[in-house]
C-alpha cells in the first residue's frame, strides 16, 4: 500500500504544507533542507501562480490543435490509441517537451520564487535543460498512463547528479485517482543508478517510458498536490505515476535544472546507452544526422539565472 501524502508525518516526520510560507521565497530553513537530503524530495505548498498555469494549460491547448506553431517543441502520444483515430488532440498528446524558449511555457522556467528554490540545489548559475508538461490522459483500461518507477538521471548525460534538481508542479488537484506522482524517499541515497528498460507490460509502455525492476519491496508515498504546489527532486530519487483512474485530464508542468557548472560525461557502454541510442534514432529520423547525444542536450537546454557553463 502506497503511504498518502497526508499521513507521511508519522513515516518521514514531514507534513505537507510545512514550507515556511512566511520566509522569504526561496529560503529553505534547515528542517527542509535536512527532508530533502533524507528523502530526496521536497514539496513546497502554492508556489506557482494560478494565472501562470492557467495560461500554460491554453498554450499546451493551443499547440496541440495547431492554433499556434509548435516550433522546436516535441509531442509525444498515448500508446494506446496508437493506430486509431476519432480522438481529440488533447486525448492523444500525453506530453509535450523542449519549450525552453517559449513565450508562455517559459515564463515557468524563468519563475523567480522557482528559480530562488532552484537555486539552493544548483548554486547560482541555472540551466533549464529539460522542460515537459506532462497531459496524463484518463486511462483506456489498459494501464498505459502509469509512469514506470525510474531515476531521472538515466536521461541525461550530465553530472554530477548532486547539481541536479527537478521541479514538479501540479497543474490542478492531484492525487491517487488521477496518478500522482509517486516517489521512493531516500532511494537517492543509494548513489546508484539503476538498469533501466521498458517495463513488460501486457497492453504497451509510452515511448522513452523506461523503468527499473525490483522496486515492489521499498517504501514509497503518494505526493497529493494542489494546483500551484511544486516538488523539487533529487534525480537519483526512484519516482513514477500511476493510472488516472478519472475521467479528466491531469497535467503537470516540469523542468529539470542543472547548475551550469555541470559538464556532459560519454554515455556510451554504460546503461544510458540504450536511451541514447534510442532519442538519437528519433534526432536522425528528423534529418539531424550528425548530432552527439550531448548536442542533443545542448540544443534544448536554456541559461535561465547567472552565466552560462559548459553545458
Ligand atoms: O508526471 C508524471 O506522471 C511523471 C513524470 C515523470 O516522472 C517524468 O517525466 O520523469
Amino acid at each position: 500500500m502506497p503511504i498518502e501524502a497526508n499521513n507521511m508525518e508519522t513515516e518521514f516526520k514531514y507534513t505537507p504544507g510545512c514550507a515556511t510560507k512566511s520566509a522569504k521565497a526561496g529560503t529553505l530553513s534547515r528542517k527542509q533542507r535536512e527532508f530533502y537530503e533524507k528523502n530526496g524530495f521536497l514539496v513546497i505548498p502554492k508556489l506557482i501562480p494560478e494565472d501562470l498555469i492557467d495560461a500554460c494549460h491554453r498554450q499546451f491547448l493551443d499547440v496541440i490543435d495547431g492554433r499556434i506553431p509548435k516550433g522546436g517543441i516535441t509531442m509525444m502520444k498515448d500508446i494506446s490509441l496508437r493506430g486509431k483515430s476519432g480522438y481529440t488532440n488533447e486525448r492523444v498528446v500525453n506530453k509535450i517537451q523542449d519549450w525552453v524558449w517559449d513565450e508562455v511555457f517559459s515564463k515557468y522556467i524563468l519563475h523567480p520564487h522557482l528559480l530562488d528554490y532552484v537555486e539552493n540545489f544548483t548554486g547560482p548559475n541555472i540551466m533549464a535543460m529539460h522542460t515537459m508538461l506532462i497531459n496524463k490522459p484518463p486511462d483506456s483500461g489498459k494501464l498505459t498512463s502509469r509512469h514506470p518507477w525510474h531515476q531521472d538521471l538515466h536521461y541525461f548525460p550530465f553530472r554530477p547528479a548532486d547539481q541536479i534538481v527537478a521541479a514538479w508542479t501540479a497543474m490542478e488537484h492531484i492525487d491517487g485517482n488521477n496518478g500522482c506522482l509517486v516517489a521512493f524517499p531516500g532511494t537517492h541515497r543509494e548513489e546508484t543508478l539503476y538498469q533501466h528498460e521498458y517495463p513488460e507490460w501486457e497492453d504497451g509502455v509510452n515511448k522513452m517510458y523506461h523503468g527499473v525492476r525490483g522496486m515492489d519491496h521499498k517504501p514509497k508515498v503518494e505526493l497529493h498536490m494542489e494546483k500551484g504546489d511544486t516538488v523539487f527532486f533529487h534525480p537519483l530519487m526512484v519516482h513514477g505515476s500511476g493510472p488516472n483512474k478519472t475521467a479528466n485530464f491531469r497535467k503537470a508542468i516540469s523542468c529539470h535544472f542543472a547548475s551550469s557548472d555541470c559538464h556532459y560525461i560519454d554515455v556510451r557502454g554504460t546503461s544510458q546507452q540504450s536511451i541514447a541510442d534510442e532519442v538519437q534514432a528519433i534526432t536522425q529520423k528528423r534529418g539531424l544526422t550528425d548530432l552527439t547525444f550531448q548536442d542533443i542536450w545542448h540544443m534544448r537546454s536554456r541559461c535561465v539565472r547567472g552565466l552560462q557553463g559548459k553545458l
